[in-house]
């Protein structure tokens, strides 16, 4: 089995309701590797960046508002099938449907409405590098590979 790494973040929400922890637990007995974290707040700028698929859409102002409205958790998540794996953990998009369609999903369990959803996953390998890279320019890219990473960056 070979390990895949995505970009997790538990958005201002969640922090907000004190559920960090409980997410990062949650995610460890689901098998992912918490292989760095942080905690930061984003600038409108960088929020604006990060979402740049998004811009121009009628809820890109309401999206870069809440992701700086608070610290959040930036995390690399390590596993087999990481980046299906932790959507697949996160479930629907707007925690509302995730609570009809997937009841003890991430986003059903510590989201809040179809912005404030609690948690983002990577969508592919390709942006789970772009996303790594963003939040984490310091790590070399293949720094994260093999099991002494937990040690050496948590
Ligand atoms: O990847 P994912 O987070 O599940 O959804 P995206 O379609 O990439 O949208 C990013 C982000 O934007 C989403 O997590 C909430 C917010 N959003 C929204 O506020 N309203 C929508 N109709 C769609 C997305
Ligand atoms: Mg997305």
């Amino acid at each position: 089995s070979t390990l895949e790494r995505t970009l997790g973040l538990i958005k201002p929400d969640a922090v907000r309701a004190g559920k960090s922890r409980e997410i990062m637990q949650l995610a460890e007995l689901s098998g992912f590797q918490l292989l760095a974290k942080k905690t930061l707040q984003l600038s409108q700028e960088r929020a604006e960046e990060f979402y740049a698929e998004h811009q121009g859409k009628p809820f890109f102002p309401g999206l870069v508002g809440f992701m700086t409205s608070g610290p959040l958790y930036a995390m690399v998540l390590g596993r087999e099938d990481a980046v299906k794996s932790w959507r697949g953990l996160m479930g629907p998009t707007n925690s509302l449907t995730a609570r009809e369609q997937q009841p003890t999903c991430l986003r059903a369990l510590y989201g809040t409405n179809g912005t404030q959803n609690a948690t983002h996953g990577s969508d592919s390998s390709a942006s789970a590098n772009r996303e790594i890279a963003f939040f984490f320019p310091e790590l070399q890219p293949d720094a994260l590979e093999g099991p002494e990473a937990t040690a050496t960056y948590l």
